[in-house]
């Protein structure tokens, strides 16, 4: 099913809707009879999800997919935005437990600092269901299951692909994304171990960018000011990053896609356009669109019937060679 794209209000009122729906309908009256009128009276089970932030198009397309889904199910959702503080998501995970949902859905900020929230789940009883990140807890025992991507085999695909483009020579600067969250961990464990056959390439340089754009930005100007020249590829671990990154490139009159090769992650649809653009070289998928999946898993446990301990989601790789054709198909 095709997400829908949210404008920024669109986006306030789907957080604010689940608060409402308790007060009100939320937006058209809805004719008796229709589900989610059924739903909205208090006929669909009550779902959380703890959201980092809205801050890029990856978090914004993970949250219309998964208030989409929940829509298309008859379920009803509150949404929290721990508007990227830790402490905030620990406290929004209480808040939703306390709202009585019958799951929680965490995508947690972080690895080791979201636990104190996989244990309160735990603790309430209440089934909690890890997205997109993990984080520290054992699943089937302290939560139900993480959905997402292998974010190591992601890292090893990007140093396979900027090895064969470099004829196995380079030195990388690497834009890593936030600090201890697993994508981030995960992605520089997954390059380095892949760069191991490739003593040719070298990281000289690696900065903490927090995926976000503004930050690859500056953190590239950084590395220019220190490097000079004297670097051939950028591994960034999302595309926000890469696109500043190309920004940055681009005002010290270094050509992307000529004088530095660029490689990213996330596959979103800005990537697939400087790829065609002949500026970014490639982009490992991410999706942020698999809410189908937690609801089939949340309609499994519902029915009593086991769930496995991690659901891996299957990744495309994005190049010159397939840019143009699937750029239609990304988020
Ligand atoms: O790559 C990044 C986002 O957790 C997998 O977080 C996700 C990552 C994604 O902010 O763009």
């Amino acid at each position: 099913m095709p997400p829908r794209r949210l404008s920024a209000s669109g986006l306030l009122l789907a957080l604010f809707c689940p608060l409402l729906l308790a007060l009100s309908a939320c937006g058209r009256p809805r004719p008796p009879g229709d589900p989610q009128a059924e739903a909205d009276r208090g006929g669909g089970p009550l779902i959380g999800f703890a959201q980092v932030n809205h801050l890029n198009p990856w978090r914004i397309a993970e949250t219309n997919a998964i208030t989409g889904e929940a829509e298309k199910r008859g379920y009803r959702l509150l949404v929290t935005d721990a508007k990227s503080s830790t402490q905030q998501q620990v406290r929004d995970v209480s808040y939703l437990l306390a709202r009585g949902v019958e799951y929680v859905i965490l995508a947690p900020k972080e690895f080791a600092a979201l636990r104190p929230a996989i244990l309160a789940a735990r603790d309430a009883g209440i089934p909690l269901i890890l997205v997109d990140r993990m984080a520290d807890g054992v699943p089937g025992r302290e939560f139900l299951t993480f959905i997402g991507s292998d974010f190591t085999r992601e890292g090893e695909r990007i140093a396979e692909w900027l090895a064969g483009r470099m004829r196995g020579a380079a030195r990388i600067v690497e834009l890593r994304g936030e600090k201890g969250s697993s994508p981030e961990i995960d992605r520089a464990v997954g390059f380095r171990r892949a760069l191991q056959a490739h003593p040719g390439m070298l990281i000289v340089a690696s900065s903490y960018a927090n995926f976000e754009r503004l930050e690859g930005q500056k953190a590239m100007e950084e590395i220019i000011l220190s490097l000079g020249r004297s670097f051939d590829a950028v591994y960034a671990h999302n595309d926000e990053m890469a696109i500043g990154a190309i920004q940055a490139l681009k005002a010290a009159g270094i050509r992307p896609g000529q004088d530095v090769i660029l490689a990213s992650i996330d596959g979103g649809k800005d990537a697939l356009k400087a790829i065609i653009a002949g500026e970014l070289g490639a982009s490992v998928e991410c999706t942020p669109r698999f809410a189908d999946k937690i609801f089939q898993v949340i309609e499994a446990h519902r029915r009593g019937e086991p769930i496995p301990a991690k659901i891996i989601n299957e990744d495309r790789l994005f190049d010159i060679r397939n840019a143009g054709e699937l750029i239609r198909s990304v988020f």
